[in-house]
């Protein structure tokens, strides 16, 4: 892929690339906006440096990708945005937001196809890196009798265990999404074959015995986090990754208690795995 209008760097053999050359508190022109999407078809999750964007820019952004979804169970924080999910840690953090391995939302019925995240503080001593993981590289190095089995299967996303009062509001007589998605999605755009169970939402593989469900999605999930697979991403305040929710799963590392880390999450919408 050659690109006229962006500089693309990759970060890592398989997986993550900064793009340079982009301001993204202004309009993309149509030429730039299909070279930021195709790298990140290309890469799966890229980076942006020194950028400044409100929320409203963050959002014109997200918006050239698709609708913003709107997060099932956080309660929205900005006002006038609820499509914006704030990310935030500090001395009375109980927990951080994606601190196990995960595909966003993906108990939703239609998982969102990817989500834009921009920090504006991070520690001051480091820490607080995020860790991306190539989700097509996972499948495809799985040994044929593996892939053979599981190429047929679906399995249960659930996000009760997940949200139930994790947002310190009241949740009596909420429900949360709850999906069945296969085991190997096609991503809509590559047409190439990655895996979509993770250790955060994905509860039981369907028509197997539960000693059965558990022992290979124990594997897959040891699998997904081969470090070959990933690229750990070191933020400074400004930055923004955009990774792509269909072919990429992430971490957040939580290694700087008690230090404060903040941002906006945008997140776009996405279509019925298949
Ligand atoms: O804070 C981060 O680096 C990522 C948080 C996370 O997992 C998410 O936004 O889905």
């Amino acid at each position: 892929m050659s690109y006229q209008t962006i500089e693309v760097h990759k970060s890592t053999p398989n997986i993550g690339a900064e793009i340079l050359g982009v301001d993204l508190s202004q309009p993309l022109g149509n030429q730039q906006f299909q070279e930021v999407h195709d790298a990140l078809m290309d890469y799966l999750v890229i980076f942006f440096r020194n950028q400044r964007v409100t929320p409203e820019q963050h959002k014109a952004f997200g918006r050239r990708f698709g609708g913003l979804h709107v997060h099932p169970a956080a309660p929205s924080v900005l006002p006038g945005h609820p499509e914006i999910f704030v990310i935030k840690a500090d001395e009375k953090s109980v927990r951080v937001a994606g601190e196990d391995w995960h595909s966003d939302v993906s108990c939703d019925p239609e998982p969102p196809m990817g989500s834009i995240l921009y920090l504006t503080a991070v520690p001051p001593d480091g820490g607080g890196d995020t860790m991306f993981a190539n989700m097509y590289l996972a499948y495809e190095t799985l040994s044929e009798p593996i892939r053979k089995l599981i190429d047929g299967l679906s399995a249960i996303h659930d996000g009760e265990h997940v949200y139930r009062g994790r947002y310190g509001v009241d949740d009596t007589g909420k429900t949360f999404p709850r999906s069945e998605h296969p085991i190997v999605r096609t991503h809509p755009m590559t047409g190439k074959k990655g895996l979509f169970v993770n250790r955060t939402f994905t509860t039981r593989i369907v028509g197997l015995r539960k000693h059965e469900s558990d022992a290979i999605l124990e594997m897959l999930y040891w699998h997904v986090e081969t470090p070959e697979f990933c690229v750990r991403f070191k933020w400074q305040p400004n930055s923004i990754a955009f990774w792509d929710n269909r072919c990429v799963q992430h971490q957040a590392l939580w290694d700087y208690y008690p230090n404060k880390r903040y941002g906006h999450r945008v997140t776009i919408c996405g279509d019925k795995p298949y």
